[in-house]
C-alpha cells in the first residue's frame, strides 16, 4: 500500500478492511472444532433445504451463502430479506425439512431479531442465528448461534463482519456437503489474500484518485451476485453515490441505457461464466462505460476492454473468492467516500443498527 495508508489508519472502517485476511485466518483455523459450529453443521445436514434471512449488508450475505449452500449440497437454498418473513411468512414453507439461518452483526436489528422469533417459535423451524456480537438477542430467539466475535467491528458499515460471517456459513455448507477440499481452499485462499490486499488497495486508490463517475453499477452471477449486491452497497454507503447491481447478463435486458462516460461499472468475473461475463464487459466499453475487472484469471479480452484488472489467481473453487471479491467492493466504496469527502466512518443517515419500535 502507498505511504497514505498511514493517514487511512486513523479510520477504524479502514483498519478493519485491512486486518480481513488475518481474521478470517484466525478464524477459520478454529471455526471447525468449535462446539456451536458443529452442532449447527449436524442439524443442518439432517435438512433438505435451506433459508438464509438478514437486513441490508446481511441480506446480501444471506443470498452469496444461499448460492454458495446450493452449488456445494446439490440442496435447495434460498435468501429473504428479514422484512420478507415477517410481513409474508406464508413464503416460509417445507418447515419440517428447513433449516433457518438468521444473519446480523449485531444481533439486535429488530426485522432479524424479530424474523428468528417467528421462525423458532411461531413457524417452529430449525433456526440457527450467526452473528458477531456477544451479547445479543438473536441468541435468546436461535436454537443455535454462531459467534463470530474475532470479526465483530467499531464501524457502522459492515465489513469484515460480512466476509468472516460469509467464510463460516460457507465452512458449514462444505462439512455439510462433505467436501473437505472446499475447506482447504477458504483457508489457502486467506493465506494467499494477505499478499494482494495491499496491491488491491493501491490500484483502487489510484483509480479513484483519476476518475469521478456520476453513477455505479455492479455486476456479478450466482453467489457472486450476493457480492456485487454488497459492493453497490458499500458504494452507497461510504460514498453516497448512486449505485444499482444486476445480474450480469440481465443488465443487457435494458437498465444498459443509462451507461455512460460517467458510469462506473464493477465486473465480479466468475471462472464458470467468465467467457459469457466478459462480453458484456466488452460491450459496456464500447457503450463508454469505464469497466472496472474483478476476476481470477488474466485473460486479453479482459483486459482490453477494463480500465481497471483486479486479478486473484486462485487454482480452488472460486467460490471461495467471494469474501476477497466483496474485499475489492469495499475498498472502491472507501477510497470513492474519501475523494467525495465524507469520512467512511461516520457514513451520512446511517445508524450501526436498526431498531424499530
Ligand atoms: C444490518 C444493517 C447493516 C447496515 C447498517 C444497519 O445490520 O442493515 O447491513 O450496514 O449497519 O444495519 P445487522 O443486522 O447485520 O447487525
Amino acid at each position: 500500500m502507498s505511504s497514505k495508508n498511514v493517514e487511512y489508519e486513523k479510520y477504524a472502517t479502514w483498519r478493519e478492511i485491512v486486518s480481513q485476511p488475518e481474521v478470517w485466518r484466525q478464524w477459520l483455523s478454529s471455526a471447525g472444532a468449535q462446539g456451536t459450529v458443529q452442532r449447527v453443521i449436524q442439524n443442518a445436514a439432517s435438512k433438505k433445504e435451506f433459508l438464509f434471512v438478514g437486513c441490508g449488508t446481511s441480506y446480501y450475505l444471506a443470498q452469496a451463502a444461499a448460492g454458495t449452500m446450493t452449488l456445494l449440497t446439490g440442496r435447495p437454498a434460498r435468501a429473504l430479506p428479514a422484512s420478507e418473513v415477517l410481513l409474508y411468512p406464508g413464503r416460509v414453507t417445507g418447515v419440517a425439512n428447513l433449516q433457518a439461518f438468521v444473519i446480523s452483526r449485531s444481533g439486535k436489528t429488530s426485522e432479524a431479531v424479530r424474523a428468528a422469533h417467528v421462525l423458532s417459535k411461531k413457524l417452529n423451524c430449525a433456526t440457527a442465528g450467526i452473528t458477531c456480537n456477544t451479547d445479543s438477542q438473536l441468541q435468546a430467539e436461535c436454537h443455535e448461534t454462531i459467534v463470530v466475535s474475532p470479526a465483530d467491528e467499531q464501524s457502522t458499515v459492515m465489513t469484515r463482519s460480512f466476509t468472516s460471517m460469509l467464510l463460516t456459513l460457507q465452512l458449514v455448507a462444505a462439512v455439510v456437503a462433505g467436501n473437505t477440499e472446499f475447506a482447504a481452499d477458504l483457508m489457502s485462499m486467506a493465506a494467499e489474500f494477505a499478499a494482494l490486499l495491499p496491491r488491491f488497495a493501491d490500484k483502487l486508490e489510484a483509480f479513484v484518485t483519476r476518475h469521478g463517475f456520476a453513477d455505479y453499477i455492479f455486476l456479478g452471477q450466482g453467489p457472486f451476485h450476493g457480492v456485487a449486491q454488497e459492493a453497490s452497497l458499500k458504494v452507497m454507503e461510504m460514498s453516497c453515490s448512486y449505485s444499482q447491481f444486476f445480474h450480469s447478463l440481465e443488465f443487457r435486458h435494458g437498465p444498459k441505457a443509462i451507461v455512460s462516460e460517467q458510469t462506473c461499472l464493477m465486473h465480479f468475473l466468475s471462472r464458470s461464466g467468465n467467457g459469457a461475463e466478459a462480453e458484456v464487459l466488452g460491450e459496456m466499453k464500447e457503450l463508454g462505460g469505464v469497466n472496472i475487472a474483478v476476476g481470477m484469471e488474466d485473460l486479453a479480452v479482459v483486459n482490453r476492454a477494463s480500465d481497471l484488472v483486479l486479478t486473484f489467481p486462485f487454482r480452488g473453487n472460486e467460490l471461495a473468492l467471494l469474501a476477497p471479491f466483496a474485499v475489492a467492493g469495499q475498498l472502491f466504496g472507501f477510497f470513492s467516500g474519501l475523494k467525495k469527502g465524507w469520512n467512511p466512518d461516520q457514513p451520512k443517515n446511517l445508524t450501526r443498527v436498526v431498531m424499530l419500535d
